[in-house]
C-alpha cells in the first residue's frame, strides 16, 4: 500500500526498560496461526492472529518485529495502513476483536545471530527466548501474551522432518517434490516458547508410561550418524520424568516429547513446548568422546529443559525482569534432580563452585544486579549466574527455612493458583509463605538488593560457665550509586565439634539483623566451629580460622561439603600467606601440617573417591580473587603455583602408589580422582611423563585420554605436543572432541600461546559461525587461563578484544558473552585497570556496536 510507511531498522538506541514501567498488554491474541514456506533466503511467513482489545482503550496496536520484508497486512480480510519504524508495526483504529493477517519474508540462512529462524548444518532451526520471536513475525513478543498456536510447515522433502510444539495433526504431499506438516499445541503459551524444527536426522525413539497412564512417545533428534550417541540423552530423559512424578508429582502432559540436537547453538538447549532444542553438547555422547563430567552435564540439562515444563511452561513469567521465576527455580530443580540420583554433597560443591568462581564476580563488578533485575538494555545479558544459580541459591534457602515439607506445600499452591498464567516471582514467595505459614517479607529484600551479603563472625568461650558464643554481623557493600542495602534474612547453619572432632551442635540459626549474637552450652573447651555449612546462604564469611581448626574440620566434619571447604579454605590460607611473602621479598613456603593434611587426603582408605579428588583439584585463581579487596595478580599466580608444586612435591610417593591402587577401577569417582592425582604428579618434580602417556595411549575412553591430555598441558610435559597432535588428528572430525582440544590449546600457560590460537582460527574445524568453537577456543582462554590473558603488556586483552569486535557483527550474544572477563576489573592494578577500559573503549568506538557488546562496555567504563 502506497500510503504505508516503512523505515528501514534506524541504529542501535541503547535505551533501557525498566521493571517499574510494566503495564499489561494492550491487545491479547488467544489464537495465533502460523504457516511457513521454507527457502534459505526467502522463507515466507504468514501469521493469522485473533486479537482482542485488553481493557477499554483506543491505544492503537503495535507489534514487535525485526529483520523481515513485509508483503501484506490484512485486518479482517481488508488491507489497511500501518506504520512501520524502528521495530515495530503500528496499526491504529483497530476493531476491539479482530483477525490479522500478516505476510512476511525471512532470511534464515544469513542469520548468523542464531535467533529467530537459523539454519544449523543444512537443517531449520528457531530460538526464540528472549526476543527471537519478533524476527519470525511481527508480534507482542512479551511472556504475558499467550496464544494456542497451529503451525503449518511447508518444505522440500528433503527435510523430511518438519516439527513444531505439541501434537502433529495432519501431514501431506504437496507438488514439485514439497510436503507438509501441521501441529497443534492444546497449552496456551507466549511466543518465546514457540519452535520450529526443519532437517534430516536420525532418530531415537522410546516411550514412558506416566503415573496416571499416559503414553508418551520419546524422541531424540540427531544429526544423520550420531543415533549411537542419543542413548544417554534418553535415559536422562526418563529418569527425569519418573524423578519430576517422584519427588514434586509434576506429570507430563502431552502425548510427544520432542529433543532435537543442533551444532549451531547460542546456549546449553532451550525448553520450548514438546519440542526441545538443544545444544548437540548436551545431547551426544558415548564413551569414546565423552568424558564422565560430559555424561553429567547431559543429565542435567535433560533434566532442567524436561523441569521447565511445569516451572517456566505451565507457570510463565510475566515479564523477562522476573526472568529467576522459571530460572532459579528450574535450576534449583535440576540440582536437587542430580543430587537425588547422584552424590548430594559433589553436586553441592559444584554448585557452590559456580557461586564462587563466576557468580560473586558478576555481584562485585558493574553488571551486578538483583536476581529480579530492575533495569535492562538487552535481555539477552541478563541469562547470568546471578539470575540462574544465585536464583537456585535462593530458592534452597527458602527450602532450608520451609523444609522440604512446607517447600512442596507452596509449590502445590504456587501450582494451584498459577496453572495457565504469567506471574511474578512475588507470586511465588506468596505461595510459599501462604501454603507454610513462615513469614518471608524480610526474605523477599533477596530479590532486590544486588551484591553479595559478607557476614563477620567472631567468638569466645566461657570456660567457667561452659558457654560458646558466636556473634555475627552481616553487611552487604554498596555500589557508587546504590542505597545502602538493609539487613537480610539468611539462614545460617552452624555445627560445632570438640577437638577430637566429635559432633556437639548441629542448628539452624537465622539471621535477620545488621548484628546477631548466638550463645551455646558446651562443656570441656571451646569448640571447633563449622560456619554456613553447605553454603547454607550466597555469601561471603568471613572468620578467622586457625589451621588446627581447618584441620579438624577437613577430617571430622558432619557434612562432606564442610570438610571440603575446610579443604579450601586450608590452601587459600597458604597461598595469601605466600602473597605476602612475596610482596615482602621473603622465601615462599609451606607448612608441614598443609602437606600433611592434602597427604591424608591421598591416603584416605574411606572417603569417597569424587570428594578426595575435589579436594585435590584446588581452589581457581578466579575464586581467590574474590577472597580479597585488591590483588596483585602475579603474586597470586606464582604463589598459587608454589602452593601446588610443594603439595605435588612433597606428597609424590604417596600420589604415585594410590594412581596405581586406582588405575582400572571402573567407576566416574575413581576416575576423577586418579586423574586430579594425574594432574599433580604431572607437576611434582619428577613430572612423570611416562605414566601421562601411558594413561594417554591405553585410554578406554575419553575422561582417562583427556585426564592424561590435560595433565600434560598443566604441567608442560615435555610429551604435551606430541599429545596434542595425536589427539587432533584422530578427533579432527569430531566437532564436540575438538572443542576439548581447543580449549586446552588455549590453556597453555606459555607466551606463545596468542600466536598459536590465531594459528587455530585457521583450523578446518574452527569456525567463527559456530558459538561452541568460539567458546571453546577463545571464550575459555580468557575464562581460564589468567596468567595469559592478563599478561603485563596487555596483549591477551587485546587479543580478545578483536575477537569481540568479529563477533559483536556475527553474533552479538555470544560476544556479549564472552566479553565478561574484560569488564571485571575492579581489584586489579591500574595499569592492567587502565589497559582493560582503553580496550573497552575501542569496543564502544565501534561504527555497528550491538545493544549487547554496549551495555556491557558502557556499564564497565561507568557511562
Ligand atoms: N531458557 C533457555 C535460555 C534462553 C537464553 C536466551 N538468551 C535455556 C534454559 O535456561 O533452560
Ligand atoms: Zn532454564
Amino acid at each position: 500500500m502506497s500510503d504505508n510507511q516503512t523505515s528501514p531498522v534506524t541504529a542501535v538506541q541503547p535505551a533501557a526498560k525498566r521493571l517499574a514501567d510494566y503495564l499489561p498488554p494492550d491487545y491479547l491474541v488467544p489464537a495465533l496461526n502460523l504457516t511457513f514456506r521454507l527457502a534459505p533466503q526467502t522463507t515466507r511467513v504468514t501469521a493469522v492472529s485473533q486479537i482482542e482489545r485488553n481493557g477499554e482503550h483506543q491505544r492503537p496496536l503495535i507489534l514487535d518485529g525485526e529483520q523481515q520484508q513485509i508483503e501484506q497486512v490484512l485486518v479482517d480480510g481488508a488491507e489497511v495502513a500501518y506504520q512501520h519504524t524502528d521495530g515495530k508495526l503500528t496499526l491504529a483504529n483497530v476493531p476491539a476483536k479482530f483477525e490479522l493477517t500478516l505476510v512476511t519474508v525471512i532470511d534464515p540462512q544469513g542469520n548468523s545471530s542464531l535467533e529467530g529462524l537459523y539454519m544449523s548444518d543444512g537443517a531449520y532451526c528457531t530460538q526464540c527466548e528472549a526476543e527471537g520471536f519478533r524476527r519470525i513475525t511481527f508480534f507482542p513478543d512479551r511472556p504475558d501474551v499467550l496464544s494456542r498456536f497451529s503451525v503449518r510447515i511447508e518444505a522440500p522433502t528433503e527435510f523430511p522432518f518438519l516439527l513444531s510444539n505439541g501434537n502433529k495433526v495432519e501431514q501431506g504431499r504437496l507438488d514439485d517434490g514439497w510436503h507438509y506438516a501441521c501441529w497443534q499445541d492444546p497449552f496456551p503459551k507466549p511466543c518465546y516458547l514457540f519452535a520450529l524444527v526443519a532437517g534430516d536426522f536420525d532418530l531415537l525413539e522410546d516411550n514412558f508410561t506416566t503415573k496416571s497412564e499416559r503414553d508418551v512417545k520419546l524422541q531424540v533428534f540427531v544429526d544423520k550418524g550420531n543415533l549411537n550417541k542419543a542413548h544417554h540423552a534418553m535415559a536422562s530423559l526418563k529418569k527425569a520424568m519418573a524423578w519430576d512424578e517422584s519427588r514434586f508429582d509434576l506429570e507430563y502432559d502431552l502425548d510427544i516429547y520432542m529433543i532435537v540436537a543442533v551444532d549451531f547453538f547460542n546456549m546449553g538447549a532451550m525448553e520450548n513446548k514438546g519440542l526441545n532444542v538443544f545444544n548437540t553438547k548436551y545431547v551426544l555422547a558415548d564413551e569414546q568422546t565423552a568424558t564422565d563430567e560430559d555424561f553429567h552435564g547431559i543429565e542435567s540439562v535433560i533434566g532442567h529443559e524436561y523441569f521447565h515444563n511445569w516451572t517456566g511452561n505451565r507457570v510463565t513469567c510475566r515479564d523477562w525482569f522476573q526472568l529467576s521465576l522459571k530460572e532459579g527455580l528450574t535450576v534449583f530443580r535440576d540440582q536437587e534432580f542430580s543430587s537425588d540420583v547422584g552424590s548430594r554433597a559433589v553436586n553441592r560443591i559444584h554448585a557452590i563452585k559456580v557461586m564462587k568462581n563466576h557468580q560473586f564476580a558478576e555481584d562485585a563488578g558493574p553488571m551486578s544486579h538483583p536476581i529480579r533485575p530492575e533495569e535492562v538494555i538487552e535481555m539477552n545479558n541478563f541469562y547470568t549466574v546471578t539470575v540462574y544459580d544465585k536464583g537456585a541459591e535462593v530458592i534452597r534457602m527458602m527450602h532450608t527455612l520451609l523444609g522440604e515439607q512446607g517447600f512442596q506445600a507452596g509449590m502445590k499452591l504456587y501450582f494451584e493458583r498459577h496453572d495457565g498464567q504469567a506471574v511474578t516471582c512475588d507470586d511465588f514467595v506468596q505461595a510459599m509463605q501462604d501454603a507454610s505459614g513462615k513469614d518471608l517479607s524480610q526474605f523477599r529484600r533477596w530479590y532486590s538488593q544486588a551484591g553479595t551479603p559478607e557476614l563477620t563472625v567472631t567468638d569466645s568461650y566461657d570456660a567457667d560457665k561452659g558457654v560458646y558464643r558466636l556473634d555475627v554481623k552481616q553487611f552487604t557493600p554498596t555500589r557508587s550509586n546504590e542505597q545502602p542495602k538493609l539487613p537480610l534474612h539468611i539462614p545460617f547453619s552452624v555445627e560445632l565439634l570438640d577437638n577430637e572432632g566429635n559432633s556437639l551442635v548441629n542448628e539452624l540459626l537465622e539471621l535477620t539483623e545488621a548484628s546477631q549474637s548466638f550463645e551455646f552450652d558446651v562443656k570441656g573447651g571451646a569448640p571447633v566451629p563449622s560456619l554456613l555449612q553447605d553454603f547454607s546462604a550466597p555469601v561471603k564469611l568471613h572468620y578467622q580460622y586457625a589451621t588446627a581448626q581447618l584441620l579438624v574440620l577437613m577430617g571430622f566434619a558432619s557434612s562432606e561439603v564442610a570438610r571440603w571447604e575446610a579443604s579450601v579454605s586450608l590452601f587459600s590460607q597458604a597461598v595469601w600467606q605466600n602473597v605476602a611473602r612475596l610482596q615482602q621479598q621473603q622465601a615462599m613456603s609451606l607448612d608441614s601440617s598443609v602437606i600433611d593434611a592434602f597427604r591424608a587426603v591421598v591416603l584416605h582408605a574411606t572417603q569417597d573417591h569424587a570428594l578426595s579428588a575435589e579436594m585435590l583439584k584446588f581452589a581457581t585463581a578466579n575464586s581467590l580473587i574474590e577472597q580479597v579487596e585488591q590483588v596483585d595478580l602475579d603474586a597470586l599466580f606464582s604463589a598459587r603455583d608454589f602452593v601446588i608444586d610443594a603439595i605435588a612435591d612433597a606428597t609424590e610417593d604417596e600420589l604415585l602408589a594410590r594412581y596405581r591402587e586406582l588405575v582400572g577401577q571402573d567407576n566416574a569417582a575413581s576416575r576423577s580422582f586418579k586423574n586430579a592425582i594425574l594432574a599433580l604428579l604431572a607437576r611434582s618434580a619428577d613430572g612423570h611423563e611416562s605414566l601421562l602417556t601411558q594413561q594417554f595411549n591405553a585410554a578406554e575412553g575419553m575422561t582417562d585420554a583427556l585426564g592424561a591430555l590435560a595433565a600434560a598441558v598443566a604441567g608442560s610435559a615435555d610429551c604435551r605436543d606430541e599429545l596434542l597432535e595425536q589427539f587432533g588428528k584422530q578427533w579432527q572430525d569430531t566437532p564436540l572432541v575438538m572443542d576439548k582440544w581447543f580449549t586446552l590449546q588455549g590453556s597453555i600457560n606459555e607466551d606463545s600461546v596468542l600466536q598459536r590460537l590465531t594459528g587455530l582460527q585457521d583450523h578446518p574445524a574452527f569456525s567463527f559461525n559456530n558459538p561452541n568453537r568460539v567458546r571453546s577456543l577463545l571464550g575459555a582462554f580468557a575464562s581460564t587461563n589468567l596468567p595469559q590473558f592478563h599478561r603485563a603488556d596487555g596483549q591477551g586483552y587485546q587479543f580478545l578484544t578483536n575477537v569481540i569486535k568479529k563477533m559483536n557483527g556475527l553474533n552479538p550474544q555470544v560476544a556479549a558473552r564472552i566479553m565478561t572477563p574484560l569488564i571485571q576489573f575492579s581489584k586489579f592494578d591500574a595499569q592492567r585497570q587502565q589497559q582493560l577500559k582503553a580496550c573497552l573503549q575501542q569496543l564502544l568506538d565501534l561504527p555497528d556496536l550491538s545493544r549487547d557488546v554496549y551495555e556491557k562496555a558502557s556499564k564497565a567504563l561507568g557511562q
